[in-house]
């Protein structure tokens, strides 16, 4: 079974893939509904077409994922989605045998099979709607009893920061991520102010914004030097909408260079895949036999 129906359900897109020997061949993307009810019904029009040449279904997708139910650790990063039975729902709309994992880690595995210098350790953070991470741990991708592993972007970054969707205040999330660059371009900007627009007003040379990505890539930095300081990691890989966006990596680079050299992993870099990563991570790790298993 080797033409695989990729998904990627993220807080603002989902995209859906054919990938045929680890190339994705068709393509298709629509945003994630703002109304939670409506997201099988989306779903079940963007798999429509890919269905007939697909021999198994593999997800990448947001939020915790324990035995193909989806649980949102940020609810707000669905429109309030907190439950949803992803497995089987998207059983049901393709009759396909279904995988699912959360997108981070599946990420992880597609970014960590790509590097070019061989690492044992190996951590993927997605800046994006949140902020997530994958670890691979001595060549193994971690994925935890129930899921929870790598969920990084809810670590401590600021004790007084903005109160997190998930009930914490000042987590990396809440910080860093595109919602909270949103978030806080809304006091400049007006309530209708998104996270591309801060960033374009940021690569335009505007201060305000200069601050707000200074303050996110900060952030990021901090949680590279911890997760560098407790894993021991050899490389990190920097993915999603902001982590790939022009100049990000350079600011999370100097942030980086500020702390003692203990806190830097031996290499810092982008997602190869770019912003299919996650698409590809899914279906490497049934084709590689790694994680998923069909029977
Ligand atoms: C959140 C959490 C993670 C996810 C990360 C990035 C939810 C719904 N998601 O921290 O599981 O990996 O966001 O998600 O709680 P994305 O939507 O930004 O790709
Ligand atoms: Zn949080």
């Amino acid at each position: 079974m080797s033409k695989v129906l990729s998904v990627d359900l993220g807080g603002t897109k989902i995209a859906a893939a054919l990938v045929i020997n680890k190339k994705i061949v068709e393509r298709a993307q629509v945003a994630t509904p703002k109304a939670p009810e409506q997201l099988e019904s989306v779903l079940k029009e963007l798999l429509a077409p890919f269905m007939p040449e697909a021999q198994v279904v593999t997800v990448a997708s947001t939020g915790i994922i324990n035995k193909g139910i989806l649980t949102a650790l940020n609810p707000k990063n669905l429109g309030g989605l907190n439950h949803f039975p992803i497995q089987s729902v998207i059983e049901n709309i393709t009759q396909l045998p279904t995988l699912v994992i959360n997108d981070a880690q599946a990420a992880a595995w597609s970014e960590f099979k790509l590097l070019k210098t061989p690492a044992s350790n190996m951590a993927f953070i997605t800046v994006s709607t949140g902020v997530g991470a994958g670890l691979v741990l001595a060549e193994t991708l971690h994925v935890g009893p129930s899921g929870l592993s790598g969920h990084a972007g809810h670590m401590l970054s600021d004790p007084n920061g903005p109160m997190c969707g998930c009930g914490r205040k000042g987590c990396v999330e809440s910080i860093a991520s595109g919602t909270a660059i949103a978030a806080a371009g809304k006091a400049f900007w007006g309530d209708e102010c998104t996270g591309q627009q801060v960033y374009q007003y940021f690569i335009n040379g505007d201060r305000d914004a200069a601050n707000i990505i200074s303050c996110s890539a900060k952030s990021i930095a901090n949680l590279i030097a911890d997760l560098t300081i407790s894993l021991d990691l050899d490389v990190v890989i920097l993915g999603g909408s902001v982590g790939l966006a022009e100049g990000y990596l350079e600011l999370v680079r100097n942030h980086l260079d500020l702390l003692p050299d203990i806190y830097k992993p031996r290499d810092i870099g982008l997602a190869q895949s770019g912003a299919d990563a996650g698409l590809l991570g899914a279906a490497s790790l049934y084709l590689d036999k790694s994680y998923f298993t069909v029977n």
